[in-house]
């Protein structure tokens, strides 16, 4: 077989870098790291074959500048970019310029990235595609809002088309109600995204976030790979992710999942994928598709046995999918907690000098994490510093392992949010399982009052 690609950028930083250079060097791929300033003893910089400086910590002037990685990538003979997740990884004018540069831009087409940006066109493509989507539609004046809620009911939430991950979105319970959102909705949608177009759809009000992962090679074949469960979140940040979702039946996962790989099929659709979905009452309502690697993915790669981002590679190469639908069973159960640097209970961010770290192990444990002894988190970025992920046979034994190794992982020197996971893992409503996007957030609002009642 002829080399898929000789060198690949990595167009990002953190665990997300460390996790795509292991699976390069693995493939015999040459692994390049670029890092801003304050990431220059950023374990992706030593675990990568070569390493170039990008710029000042401000990621608009590091890792977000194109100019810089193409200059990176023609200095070292780079062939491939690999864009991992955040940063460029959904900007289709990104992964065009890599293109018309003779770069593999590691993930799908622009197109599709484009399509999917747009969360109305999404929700039509995927309609006209047999996904069933949220009952919804345009809300471009006042009366057209009106008549749209009306024909969907209330409540309803106001969402931006050119948005996504719960930014700029609005609750309206009351027709009365909705001529002033959709003001202050589509103010914020320009200020937020440069585009002051909104829609609505049917608000669900006590979901589950289920997400369909999925593989196609552009080429007619398509594969899904199971679901996660990611509902355990704060402010739109997950928090704890888990694979299966709990209480999906086979016969449920494998419709979801046939209706996933149709969409694709129908789409044209490239590389790794994620379908999100809200769940509730057994029914899937389709809300955004994300055209990049996922934070998350380890837990589908533990229950499948499959590395993601060797899929993404083999696909960006040319290659068609190599596994089928029958070769992929979903064994045991998996979880990752985040591990944030942060206070565990005022969520403030935790930057600075890690004096003591120690990793969990064992069996079914897994650490993704570009931190060590004596590296120095910056204030710059976002707070996760690493992901602890765990198998077990059952769900049940996945709990136990994660809260073995939430006991055994070690970050001094800064605050870390391993307490809450810790407190997450003891808590009898998540042994129980299927809980919705509102329960953690309805937890510490429960632990803050009680907290206050005791002074
Ligand atoms: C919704 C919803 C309820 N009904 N759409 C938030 C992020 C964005 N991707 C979609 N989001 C939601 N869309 C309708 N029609 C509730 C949310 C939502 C949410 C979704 C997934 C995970 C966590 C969430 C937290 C709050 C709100």
């Amino acid at each position: 077989m002829a080399p898929l690609m000789k060198k690949v950028l990595i167009a990002n930083r953190g665990e997300i870098a460390v996790r795509v250079a292991r699976t390069l060097r693995e493939m015999g791929i040459g692994s390049v790291a670029v890092y801003s300033e304050p990431d220059h003893q950023s374990l992706h910089v030593r675990v990568c074959d070569e390493a170039y400086p990008i710029g000042p910590a401000a990621a608009a002037e590091s890792y977000l500048v194109g100019e810089r990685l193409f200059e990176v990538a023609k200095r070292a003979g780079c062939d491939g970019v690999h864009p991992g997740y955040g940063f460029l990884s959904e900007n289709a004018a990104f992964a065009e310029a890599c293109e018309q540069r003779g770069l593999r831009f590691i993930g799908p087409p622009a197109s599709a990235m484009r399509a999917m940006g747009l969360k109305t066109a999404a929700r039509e493509r995927m309609a006209a595609a047999g996904v069933p989507i949220v009952p919804g539609g345009n809300a471009n004046t006042a009366e057209e809002a009106l008549e749209t809620a009306e024909r969907i009911g209330y409540p309803v939430m106001l969402k931006a088309t050119a948005g996504g991950g719960g930014k700029g979105m609005r609750l309206v319970h009351r027709p009365d109600e909705l001529t002033a959102a959709l003001e202050r909705a589509q103010s914020e949608a320009l200020k937020a995204f440069g585009d002051p177009t909104v829609y609505l759809e049917k608000a669900i009000i006590r979901p589950r976030h289920v997400e369909i992962q999925v593989l196609a090679d552009g080429q007619g074949h398509a594969i899904f790979l199971g679901e996660r469960d990611c509902s355990m979140q704060r402010r739109h940040q997950k928090v704890v992710e888990e694979a299966p979702a709990p209480g999906i039946t086979p016969e449920l996962r494998a419709q979801i999942g046939k209706v996933c790989v149709e969409a694709c099929l129908r789409i044209g659709y490239r590389g790794a994928g994620t379908f999100e979905f809200l769940y509730q009452d057994g029914r899937f309502y389709f809300i955004e598709m994300n055209t990049r690697i996922q934070v998350e993915h380890p837990v589908t790669e533990l229950i499948t046995g499959v590395d993601l981002i060797r899929e993404q590679l083999l696909i960006a190469g040319g290659e068609p999918l190599s596994i089928r639908q029958q070769d992929i069973e979903l064994r045991g159960h998996a979880i990752e907690c985040r591990i944030n640097a942060e206070d565990p209970d005022s969520f403030m961010p935790s930057p600075g000098l890690i004096q003591h770290y120690h990793a969990a192990g064992g069996p079914g444990v897994r650490m993704d994490t570009h931190i060590y002894e004596g590296y120095r988190v910056p204030p710059n970025y976002d707070s996760m510093i690493g992901k602890l992920i765990v198998h077990g046979a059952t769900r049940e034994q996945a709990i136990a392992r994660m809260r073995v190794a939430l006991s055994e992982l070690v970050v001094d020197g800064i605050k870390t949010n391993i307490p809450l996971q810790q407190r997450i893992l003891a808590d009898g409503g998540f042994a129980q399982g299927g809980q919705n996007i509102h329960y953690l957030e309805k937890k510490l609002a429960e632990r803050r009052e009680k907290a206050l009642s005791v002074l």
